[in-house]
């Protein structure tokens, strides 16, 4: 079996090559990514240069590349991971959104239909729905929820969903599309809420919190989304949405005095910034579906991720202050440089 792994060297891509890598020690895994600011191959270090792995530094949105790709290595699935994946960015700059995450997806398919695959798997996210509101409890997202975004982010994210359905019903293509909640785990970029709330905290640095800090997520460890697609690229059915999550709703701000609890840092370093533009209010999954269909349930409570998650950080300090050290202060200053302390 031939799977290839687009945006792999990125957070949850590379989780799922090391996932794959041990559930499945025979297939052959070939990465593609192109390494933007999010991607870092020393993350796939321990792979690099074994059996069974390949890493191509091409973008999925350059066509030729892609084909050629595919004439090479005949996969049997796509997972695509690929994608340009902070909502704030796209705020500031949607146009490379479109391109990455809609233009590439359609390449990618494109090539799946000349080559024939078993399965293309759309990694996708619960943003597509849009948000609920915080003072109703009851409600979660189905996959029968309307499609409903926000952010220049998701929208690009909902429109290749879209795409990926009408490549099943026009063309026949064997797909299936995941809708994951909010990752959290090893080498996530420290542009996300919690690694840069870890970073931070162990540099004495504030700690920027949007608006008021009521805005919920549902977070889920990276492992297990992990294991969610492992599941649907085998059992999952044709032409089928399956959304992922845990049922692990918090608070940012409870998220960021965890944080601050289990390092030993003061909660003083918590300054409130100005507000994300448009800034969804809550996110919750239901993910009866992938429990019913495909026996799926979450392994690791957040007590446990969140502690494994800091121990990472602490160990591997080199991995993210690397990235901290280099092009990322300009975005960091851009970004945090002039906000508004509320
Ligand atoms: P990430 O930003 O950490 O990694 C993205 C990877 O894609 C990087 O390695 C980057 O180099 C690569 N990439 C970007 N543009 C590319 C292109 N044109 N060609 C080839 N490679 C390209 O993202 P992530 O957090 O790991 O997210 C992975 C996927 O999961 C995304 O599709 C995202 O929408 C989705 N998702 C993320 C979350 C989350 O909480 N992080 C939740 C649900 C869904
Ligand atoms: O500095 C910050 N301060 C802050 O309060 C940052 C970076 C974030 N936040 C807030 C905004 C959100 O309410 O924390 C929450 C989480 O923010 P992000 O980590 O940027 O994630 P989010 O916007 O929820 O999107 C994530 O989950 C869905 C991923 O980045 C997406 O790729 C995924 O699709």
């Amino acid at each position: 079996m031939t799977i290839i792994v687009t945006g792999g060297a990125g957070f949850i891509g590379s989780n799922f090559i090391f996932h794959m890598r041990k559930a499945h020690p025979d297939y052959r895994i070939v990465c593609l990514d192109c390494l933007t600011y999010a991607g870092n191959l020393s993350t796939l270090s321990s792979v690099m240069g074994s059996e069974n792995f390949r890493f191509v530094k091409k973008s999925i949105t350059d066509r030729e590349a892609v084909f050629k790709l595919f004439e090479e290595e005949k996969p049997d699935i796509v997972v695509n991971f690929a994608a340009e994946s902070h909502v704030d960015r796209s705020i500031e700059d949607p146009e490379i959104f479109i391109k990455t995450n809609i233009l590439g997806t359609a390449v990618l398919m494109d090539a799946c239909i000349k080559y024939g695959i078993k399965r293309f798997h759309q990694v996708s996210t619960d943003e597509v729905y849009g948000d609920l509101p915080i003072d109703r409890p009851d409600l979660f997202f189905t996959e029968e929820t309307p499609l409903h975004t926000s952010s220049p982010y998701s929208s690009s994210k909902a429109g290749a969903d879209l795409l990926v359905l009408a490549y099943h019903r026009t063309y026949g293509l064997p797909v299936t599309i995941s809708r994951c909640s909010n990752n959290y785990g090893p080498y996530h970029f420290p542009e996300k809420l919690i690694p840069l709330m870890i970073a931070n905290a162990l540099n004495d640095k504030p700690l920027p919190v949007y608006g008021k800090g009521e805005n919920i997520r549902d977070w889920l460890y990276v492992e297990d989304h992990c294991r969610a697609i492992d599941l649907i690229i085998h059992n999952g059915r044709a032409g089928e949405v399956y959304n992922v999550g845990g049922h692990n709703e918090m608070k940012n701000i409870d998220i960021v005095k965890m944080i601050c609890r289990e390092l030993g840092k003061p909660e003083s370093l918590i300054t409130f910034v100005a507000d994300r533009k448009g800034h969804d209010m809550r996110y919750a999954i239901d993910p009866e579906k992938i429990h019913r269909e495909l026996g799926w349930l979450p392994e690791t409570r957040f007590s446990d991720g969140i502690k494994k998650t800091i121990r990472w950080y602490l160990d591997n300090r080199d991995w993210w202050e690397t990235i901290i050290s280099g092009e990322y202060r300009n975005y960091y200053e851009k970004m945090y440089g002039g906000r508004e302390v509320l």
